[in-house]
C-alpha cells in the first residue's frame, strides 16, 4: 500500500531497527516492486555552470562562495546534444541538464525547450533541473517533452535555513508541486554530511513520503566536499551503515519510488554500493563527472554491477511522457 500518511515516530522506529530486520523488509518492499537486479542510469550535463545568485552553502557553483568555479553562459543547443549522444552511446537511459540558476529567465526558455526536444529525439528520457519554475514555464517544458524535473529539497525543514538563506523550502516545494500538477514526473531529494542531525535524515524523507503524491525518483546524494563553501566548516562524514539505513528508510517509506544512490560514489567502496542497492537504491548517475565534480568510470560501473550479477536498465521510453508524441 501506498501511504503518503507517514509519522515521524513511525520513521523513527523503523529507522532504529535491527539491521537485518531493516534489511529484510526493504528488501521485501523493493521486490514487491522493482526487478532488485536491475539498476537505472542516468548521465548529468552542465548545461549553465557557476555565479549562481543563490547561496547554499555546500554548492560550488554558487556566487557567495569563492570555490574557484568559473561561471559560464548556457550552452549551445547543438554542443548539448552532441553531449547527449555520447551519453546514449555509453549506454545511459536519461539525460539530465543542470543549470546554476534560481530560476530560468522566459529568454532563455526557447533553448531550453529545443534542447529537451533534441535529446527526446534521440531516445533518451529527459531530465531537467533549472532551479524555481512558475507554472507555465513547467506547462512551455512539458509541450516539450520534458520527463523529469529534479529539485531536491536537500534536507529537513529544520535545517533548511542553516544550509540556505536566499531561499526557502516552502520555495523548494512549490515548485515541486507545479511540477507535479504540470504532469512533468518529480525526481526530489537531498544531501547527507552536511552536519544534520540524524532526526534531520528521517525529516528530510518524512517531508518527501508526506507529499500528495511521492517524487518519482529520490536522489540520495552523499556531501562532495567543496572547499571554501560554509558546509564544509560543519560538515560531518557519514557513517556507512547511516547511509545504508537511510536509503532502507526511503524504500520503506516511499515503495514505488526510484531511489538514486547519487553524488559520493567516488568515495564509496563497492561494498557500501551493493549494501545500498540491496537497502533499495535503483538508480545512479554514470559519467565521469556529474555537475563541477568526480563520479565513477563507466568500466568501474560496469565491472561492479557485472561483477554482483546485476544489470543496467535498457532504455524505456514507454515511461516517458506524451507529450513529445
Ligand atoms: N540550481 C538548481 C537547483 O538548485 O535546484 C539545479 C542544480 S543544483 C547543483 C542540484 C542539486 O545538486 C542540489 O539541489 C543539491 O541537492 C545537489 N548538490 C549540489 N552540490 C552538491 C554537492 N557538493 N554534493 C552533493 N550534492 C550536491
Ligand atoms: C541530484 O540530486 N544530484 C545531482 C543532480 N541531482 C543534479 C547533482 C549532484 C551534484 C554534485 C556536485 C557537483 O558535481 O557539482
Ligand atoms: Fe545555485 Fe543550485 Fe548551487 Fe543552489 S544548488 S547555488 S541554486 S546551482
Amino acid at each position: 500500500m501506498i501511504r503518503t500518511d507517514w509519522s515521524m515516530e513511525e520513521a523513527r522506529i523503523i529507522h532504529a531497527l535491527p539491521f537485518p530486520d531493516l534489511m529484510h523488509r526493504a528488501q521485501d518492499i523493493h521486490r514487491h516492486y522493482f526487478d532488485p537486479t536491475v539498476i537505472e542510469t542516468a548521465s548529468l550535463l552542465s548545461i549553465k555552470t557557476g555565479g549562481c545568485p543563490e547561496d547554499c552553502g555546500y554548492c560550488s557553483q554558487s556566487a557567495h562562495h569563492d570555490t574557484g568555479v568559473k561561471a559560464t553562459k548556457l550552452m549551445d543547443v547543438d554542443d548539448v546534444l552532441k553531449a547527449a549522444r555520447r551519453a546514449k552511446t555509453s549506454g545511459a537511459q536519461r539525460f539530465c541538464m543542470g543549470a546554476a540558476w534560481r530560476s530560468p529567465k522566459n529568454r532563455d526558455m526557447d533553448k531550453l525547450c529545443a534542447m529537451v526536444k533534441g535529446v527526446r529525439e534521440m531516445g533518451l528520457e529527459t531530465c531537467m533541473t533549472l532551479g524555481m519554475l512558475s507554472p507555465e514555464q513547467v506547462a512551455q517544458l512539458k509541450a516539450a517533452g520534458l520527463d523529469f524535473y529534479n529539485h531536491n529539497i536537500d534536507t529537513s525543514p529544520e535545517y533548511y535555513r542553516e544550509i540556505a538563506t536566499t531561499r526557502t523550502m516552502e520555495d523548494r516545494l512549490e515548485t515541486v508541486e507545479h511540477v507535479r500538477k504540470g504532469g512533468i514526473k518529480v525526481c526530489c531529494g537531498g544531501i547527507l554530511g552536511m552536519g544534520e542531525k540524524l532526526e534531520d535524515r528521517i525529516s528530510m524523507l518524512v517531508t518527501l513520503a508526506t507529499l500528495p503524491a511521492h517524487p518519482d525518483s529520490v536522489p540520495i546524494n552523499l556531501w562532495n566536499e567543496i572547499d571554501k563553501t560554509p558546509v564544509q566548516q560543519r560538515a560531518q562524514p557519514v557513517d556507512p551503515f547511516a547511509l545504508v539505513r537511510t536509503i532502507a528508510l526511503a524504500r520503506i517509506l516511499m515503495p514505488q519510488s526510484v531511489v538514486r544512490l547519487s553524488a559520493g560514489r567516488t568515495g564509496m567502496s563497492e561494498e557500501l554500493q551493493a549494501l545500498c542497492f540491496l537497502a533499495g537504491a535503483n538508480s545512479i548517475f554514470v559519467g565521469d563527472v556529474l555537475l563541477t565534480t568526480g563520479n565513477p568510470a563507466a568500466w568501474q560501473d560496469q565491472s561492479m554491477i557485472d561483477r554482483l550479477g546485476m544489470r543496467f536498465a535498457p532504455a524505456n521510453m514507454a515511461q516517458c511522457t506524451e507529450a513529445a508524441e
